[in-house]
């Protein structure tokens, strides 16, 4: 049974505020073997990474083993169903599309001191892309990395996936094919995490990491943030949805699990107006649990992390969603324009009623990849921005210089650095440099 919650109950503060702060990601204690692995790789390369993938995933590496050869991977390509390669183009173009109207502007402006100064974006040299093996492997979430990396001007996408029985998932393969990603390693975990950050002689280094993977995926990508940069690293995931007695129940229950179907750790929430229409859709749930091939998942997702919360005014529920801080926020209501003014904090917004967030999950154009955990509350989705940096410049000219040196000087001197005033004063053209011995 989900959780249900009225705001008019007593106690509904304390019970939310729990529900708010529950912890779904679990904690493994795997810190310690993660960094020896990272300091085995970093140390014998290639040789360490072997012994890994031998000792994990049961998958020998040898010079034709360690990546995926051109041919195996337009073979892929060429077998898909023509629907399915159709909808992998429709989503990979879709995306692309959204992605573009990321890329930002460069700036540049002369202030009245007539210092010009502004700001260039570059993109990244190399992106590592993570790719989990099994059940997990969504050649949507393939798309949703390579692509943003490639609209913000990567020259080459690096990707790496564990393969215990040598075989990767065709899918995937036709979908790195689509997104265009450049090479593709067998390889996977804190290992496959550390050749990327530092480079072997067979796997080249990254400058960014993105994608998901297990706990010992995470944690190698938290190790390592820093000496190259990572995506973020995601949690379970989230739904809430907003919605009115106006809707059909059956639709927003199937919204509802397909957030449950992802993990036994996901967690779907329903705010709602009217107590017969709550009533309808924790109905409709069970009667659908038993139709899913992820019944068990959904079943425990929704047991476990489900909550239904009634509310008297759909209004009084974005403050609460707030606090959730959602991955996904669905507002199904006739008006929902109307309530995304008032939203803050959510990783993205699906609104109205013919939105289901699964349509977001694969063609809809925005990135799938979001902050879970209420990390909404100060992080946004993967972007082209993950995949740039930006350089910012300086010019000034003897006037400019006169102009803003001086309180430089006076700065220098102030914070004990001699070398930085005179560089500054030395240029300047009615103030000699002092002389230390004078
Ligand atoms: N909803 C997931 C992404 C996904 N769904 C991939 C289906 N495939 C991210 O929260
Ligand atoms: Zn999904």
């Amino acid at each position: 049974m989900p959780l249900r919650l009225a705001a008019s109950d007593s106690d509904f503060e304390t019970r939310f505020t729990a529900l708010v702060e529950a912890r779904r990601e679990t904690d493994t204690d795997i810190a310690r073997d993660v960094a020896a692995i990272i300091a085995d790789v970093r140390a014998r390369g290639d040789d360490a990474v072997a012994e890994y993938t031998e000792k994990f995933d049961g998958f020998s590496l040898n010079e034709t083993t360690w990546s995926v050869d051109r041919e195996e991977r337009t073979s892929a390509l060429d077998r898909l169903d023509k629907d399915l390669r159709d909808a992998l183009e429709l989503a990979a173009g879709r995306i692309r599309t959204f992605h573009e109207k990321q890329r930002p502007q460069d700036s540049q402006t002369i202030d009245a001191a007539g210092v010009r100064m502004g700001s260039r974006w570059s993109a990244v040299e190399t992106a590592g892309l993570y790719v989990p093996g099994g059940r997990a492997a969504y050649p949507s979430s393939l798309l949703m990395n390579a692509i943003p990396a490639l609209v913000a001007g990567v020259e080459h996408i690096v990707m790496v996936t564990p393969t215990p029985g040598g075989e990767i998932n065709p899918l995937i393969l036709a979908a790195a094919e689509i997104a265009g990603v450049g090479e593709i390693y067998r390889i996977g975990g804190a290992q496959a995490v550390a050749a990327l950050a530092f480079g072997t002689d067979t796997v080249p280094s990254a400058d960014v990491i993105v994608g998901p993977g297990n706990a010992w995926v995470a944690e190698a990508k938290r190790q390592l943030y820093g000496t190259v940069g990572i995506d973020m690293v995601a949690g379970p995931s989230e739904i809430v949805v907003i919605a009115d007695r106006d809707n059909d129940p059956d639709w927003i229950a199937a919204d509802l699990l397909s957030q449950a179907e992802h993990d036994p750790t996901s967690q779907s929430i329903l705010f709602t107006d009217c107590v017969e229409f709550a009533d309808a859709v924790d109905r409709a749930v069970e009667t659908q649990l038993a139709m899913l091939t992820t019944e068990e998942t959904a079943q425990t997702s929704w047991a476990n992390n489900g909550a239904i919360i009634c509310v008297d005014t759909l209004d009084d529920a974005l403050p609460l969603s707030d606090r959730l801080a959602p991955e996904h926020l669905e507002l199904a209501v006739a008006d929902p324009d109307a309530l995304f003014l008032r939203v803050r904090h959510a990783g993205s917004v699906f609104l109205g009623r013919l939105t289901p967030e699964a349509i977001g999950d694969y063609v809809g154009g925005p990135n799938h990849v979001l902050p879970t955990g209420r990390r909404a509350r100060f992080s946004s989705g993967l972007s082209v921005l993950d995949f740039m940096k930006r350089t910012s410049f300086l010019r000034c000219d003897e006037q400019s210089l006169e102009a803003i040196g001086p309180a430089a000087v006076r700065l220098a001197e102030a914070e004990g650095l001699p070398a930085h005033a005179r560089s500054v004063a030395m240029r300047l053209p009615r103030r000699e440099p002092e002389n230390r011995s004078d």
